[in-house]
């Protein structure tokens, strides 16, 4: 086969066997039990989610996208010209395209993300519809990123785009923490743009991480078949049912694996005993108030300089900067 240029660029810091081995046994230890929910993400992980933000219950992925088309022309001329964007979980692409349009003369795009085939997938459609623009894409963990590829042409600033509310996946100081990365890519001059879904109606946020069709329950389940697979553990998936419930007071949706029986789950030659409805925390997604996210940013260094709602208050875009 010829050389792909794209393959050849590519930055490859994927976590691997060991890695994945070690969280997965650390959070097995731990009380409650907890499974990272970075390992959703493989190439099927990442085609549930797409499938995921095609239910009707799931509001976050078409309101934030209705949100973008109207307000990027003022984003783009916020950012102005020749940036470099960086791309913190660019999944399938799709929102990416609607910013790299709307900001017109893009130096270089780094599209971060721990799915490999979603990154070479995305990256390739992207690379055909934006010739002029330079491709580096990092396949990673982007609490781990490791030194971003130099540009050829050099940038007159950094945009950071960290859409789809994926921040709410992390605890408070781990989504400062994150913050504060950015804050140190980005650079003085630089700006960021995350999307964040709102604390609202909770029998709204509930039910899109409930949906009737299944896909969310066959989202989480997939965890444990990617764990199979890939470190060799022998969770039976008919033995844990996926449970997500918006505690009020911490504004967070909490998802589960309850097991449904006692049963014995082996990794790497240890044994972990589960209790019937023993439940195996997966992931938060958090909500937010306005102060809540303005002084989560000003404790990493930023401020909210912009800031969009989608009606009613269903998601909301914000722009930071140092
Ligand atoms: C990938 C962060 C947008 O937390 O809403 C969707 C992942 N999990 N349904 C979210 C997810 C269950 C999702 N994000």
């Amino acid at each position: 086969d010829a050389p792909d240029p794209l393959l050849e660029r590519l930055v490859d810091h994927r976590p691997g066997r060991a890695a994945i081995t070690a969280d997965v046994l650390a959070g097995l230890s731990a009380r409650p039990r907890a499974l990272p929910s970075k390992y959703f993400y493989d190439a099927r992980g990442s085609a549930l989610f797409e499938e995921i933000t095609r239910q009707p219950e799931y509001y976050l992925t078409r309101t934030e996208l209705a949100l973008l088309r109207q307000v990027l022309p003022e984003i783009a001329a916020r950012v102005g010209p020749q940036a470099r964007v960086v791309e913190y979980g660019s999944g399938s692409g799709r929102k990416t395209r609607l910013l790299l349009q709307a900001l017109g003369d893009v130096v270089a795009y780094t599209p971060v993300e721990i799915s490999r085939t979603a990154l070479v997938d995305s990256v390739r459609a992207l690379a055909m519809q934006f010739p002029a623009i330079e491709m580096l894409p990092v396949c990673a963990d982007f609490t781990a990123l490791p030194p971003l590829p130099p540009s050829r042409r050099t940038a007159r600033r950094t945009l950071l785009f960290f859409p789809g509310s994926t921040l709410g996946n992390f605890a408070e100081a781990a989504a400062v923490s994150i913050l504060r990365g950015m804050r140190l890519a980005m650079g003085p001059e630089g700006l960021a743009l995350i999307g964040i879904d709102l604390d609202k109606d909770p029998a709204t946020i509930e039910a899109a991480y409930n949906d009737v069709a299944g896909v969310t329950a066959a989202f989480t389940l997939n965890l444990l078949a990617r764990l199979n697979r890939e470190i060799g553990s022998d969770f039976d998936l008919s033995g844990f049912v996926h449970r997500a419930r918006y505690v009020v007071p911490s504004r967070r949706i909490e998802t589960s694996l309850v097991s449904r029986h006692a049963q014995v789950v082996r990794v790497a030659g240890q044994a972990f005993g589960f209790e019937r409805d023993e439940a195996m925390h997966v992931e938060y997604s958090h909500k937010y108030g306005d102060a809540q996210f303005a002084a989560m940013a000003a404790a990493a260094g930023l401020r909210v300089g912009a800031a969009w709602d989608a009606p009613a208050r269903m998601f909301g875009l914000r722009l930071l900067q140092p």
